[in-house]
């Protein structure tokens, strides 16, 4: 095996199913490339589906439910019997799903809250987790 970039070789597989830039605009192969030039197509869809990530509320002792509430109805657009609900779980059980995001949507929901919270001095803290 004479290089790592040979499609049957595990290490290259990925990198050597992808044509060069050249092909991809529709050009030969051009004289300079090379023994063994190839143009390879794409045979696999590129398209992968992203991580999901749980966005939680932890429980405190200080934080009113009613706050709770709202959060859970402002940010996460809950109506007021499944905000009331979550809410619940969450002093009951001590933590609870708020909803399930991708990553960065899930880092900005977390920030608000927390910003959120600390504006109104509750302790009230969010966290997420990868699923
Ligand atoms: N345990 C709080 C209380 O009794 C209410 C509460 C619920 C706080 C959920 C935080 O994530 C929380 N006032």
């Amino acid at each position: 095996m004479k290089h790592v970039f040979h499609p049957s070789h595990p290490a290259g597989a990925d990198r050597a199913r992808v044509a060069p830039a050249r092909a991809m605009a529709g050009e030969p192969p051009r004289k300079g490339d090379g023994p063994g030039t190839a143009v390879i197509t794409r045979t696999k869809p590129q398209t992968k589906r992203p991580s999901l990530y749980r966005v939680l509320l932890l429980n405190d002792d200080y934080t009113p439910m009613e706050f709770v509430v709202h959060v859970l109805e402002r940010f996460f657009s809950k109506n007021r019997d499944e905000a009331n609900r979550i809410m619940l779980h969450v002093h009951h059980h001590g933590v609870g799903e708020c909803g399930v995001f991708t990553y960065e949507v899930a880092e900005t929901k977390v920030t608000q809250v927390m910003d959120f919270a600390r504006k109104h001095q509750h302790p009230l803290q969010c966290v997420m987790e990868k699923k």
